[in-house]
């Protein structure tokens, strides 16, 4: 176990006390490294191991669409863990109020959690670290490379981090080892969670109705990644910028709410007969960009503003602050489809409709966003609040950092400079059409019931 994922946050004079794994990002049982310490911890100490996750009403602009998938995979978790002899504890409410009181509940000294970039559970943690007196540990079980260990600063760009993270990429394909049936009865036993009740104590959004073509759950991750590695992986290459083909993995869900993780995703790829070449361009994607995502969001905590651009970007924005906008467009306008450009309205009625939209329509969809709206930081405001509200995989580093990217031009160079743009890379309708067939497109959306 590489103790570069293990980051001890607090330590407490030792004592008697039992051991509980604070379950986020990585809600999984299997190949989860948090869990994985956990176990350790109580094993060595003799001691039962509780799971907690605590259930917030409402989550960045979340919907009831997201909140299904969540905890619908949250299930599987039970059981399996429950199979194991590991309560899972599920509480409701503010995790800076619940946890320290489970703590206090389960006679609880040492606290694992897993590794969170947003700033919103770096609040989290602090609110719970104020509150107790025990030893808390972060344990990173979503990135390969640890974000800590991978760089101590905030990178240019993915030629900044891509050597680093490399360099060490083979060290953290490590194998995982199982959660074994714990040796060590609970004190206490739980009721049954009452999900009815735990469910009416969300406030979210119920209009943005859950997916259906994307089955929740650890299983159906592992299922969906094979079939991916059989099927699309030799062709995404080529392909993967093109949203008429299916060739992406569809992980993202997945891996977003940690049902499975890169680590998996990548030793499988090396695994696999497929081409070298589509495995290299594949890892680029799930390795160097996410982690970069994380590295970004980690070391910048206004990853979801303008004040997280670079100099020269906020420069050349700021220069065309004042340029004519031919197009603009209110929130509710673009979140309804209703703009002058069919190829845009189409990436956001598959994103409304599906959950999903094509990793390719995200740039150009977040692009027009800067070029229709009033400011740059109004530009972020909606991309940022329509990105959460509806994608499965949104409220992610790996959003806000797309989204800083294709407003702010992070981890980007500077461009031939144009009128709102500057300097910001360009994206138009005939450069979509270059690549793919739009109208294609655009008639999977456009003509569907609303
Ligand atoms: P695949 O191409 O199969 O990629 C597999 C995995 O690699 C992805 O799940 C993701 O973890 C990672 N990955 C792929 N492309 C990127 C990328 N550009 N940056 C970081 N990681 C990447 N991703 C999200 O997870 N949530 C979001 O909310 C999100 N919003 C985005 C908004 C904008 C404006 C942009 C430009 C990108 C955004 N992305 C987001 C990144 C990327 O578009 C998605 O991760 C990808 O389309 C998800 O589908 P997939 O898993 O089938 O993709
Ligand atoms: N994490 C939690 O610990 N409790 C929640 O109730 C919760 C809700 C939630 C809803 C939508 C969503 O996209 C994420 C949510 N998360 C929740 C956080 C998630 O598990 C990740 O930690 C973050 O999104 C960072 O990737």
């Amino acid at each position: 176990m590489k103790d570069k994922r293990i980051k001890i946050l607090k330590q407490a004079k030792p004592s008697e006390g039992n051991v509980a794994y604070w379950m986020n990002r990585d809600q999984r049982v299997n190949d989860n490294w948090a869990l994985i310490h956990a176990q350790k911890l109580a094993i060595e100490r003799k001691k039962p191991l509780y799971v907690f996750f605590n259930l917030v009403p409402e989550f960045l602009d979340a919907a009831i669409r997201q909140y299904k998938f969540m905890t619908e995979g949250l299930k599987s978790v039970e059981k399996d863990l429950k199979a194991k002899n590991i309560p899972f504890i599920l509480s409701t409410g503010q995790p800076g109020k619940n946890i320290p009181e489970l703590v206090q509940k389960y006679e609880v000294d040492y606290l694992v959690t897993d590794f969170n970039p947003l700033k919103i559970k770096k609040q989290w943690l602090k609110q719970v670290m104020d509150r107790t007196g025990i030893s808390i540990i972060e344990v990173d079980a979503h990135n390969i490379v640890p974000c800590r260990e991978a760089s101590d600063k905030q990178e240019t760009a993915a030629r900044t981090i891509r050597p680093k993270i490399k360099k060490k990429l083979y060290d953290y394909l490590d194998d995982f080892p199982e959660i074994t049936e714990h040796p060590h009865k609970p004190d206490k036993q739980e009721p049954a969670i009452d999900r009815a009740e735990v469910i009416k104590t969300l406030k979210v959004n119920t209009r943005v109705k859950p997916i259906d073509w994307l089955k929740p759950g650890e299983p159906e991750a592992l299922r969906i990644l094979k079939e991916f590695i059989e099927k699309r992986l030799n062709r995404y290459p080529n392909e993967r910028n093109d949203p008429t083909k299916d060739v992406l993995s569809n992980l993202s869900a997945y891996l977003h709410f940690g049902q499975i993780c890169s680590q998996r995703v990548v030793k499988e790829v090396i695994a696999s007969n497929a081409d070298e070449g589509a495995k290299d361009v594949f890892i680029e994607e799930i390795v160097v960009r996410k982690e970069l995502s994380d590295n970004f969001c980690f070391y910048n905590e206004n990853y979801d503003n303008t004040e997280c651009f670079s100099g020269w970007a906020k420069d050349t924005l700021n220069k065309h602050k004042k340029d004519r906008r031919e197009y603009l467009y209110s929130c509710e306008e673009l979140e309804s489809a209703r703009t002058h450009d069919d190829l845009w309205n189409a990436s956001q009625l598959q994103m409304v409709q599906i959950g999903k939209m094509h990793g390719y329509m995200r740039m150009y969809w977040a692009k027009k966003i800067l070029e229709w709206t009033e400011s740059p930081e109004q530009a972020m405001e909606f991309a940022i609040y329509l990105n959460d509200k509806y994608e499965i995989d949104g409220r992610d580093p790996n959003g806000y950092t797309g989204i800083a990217w294709s407003i702010g031009g992070i981890h980007d160079r500077a461009w031939q400079e144009r009128p709102i743009f500057g300097k910001i890379r360009y994206m138009n309708y005939n450069g979509a059409k270059s690549k793919f067939d739009v109208d294609k497109y655009i008639k999977k959306y456009v003509n569907l019931p609303q």
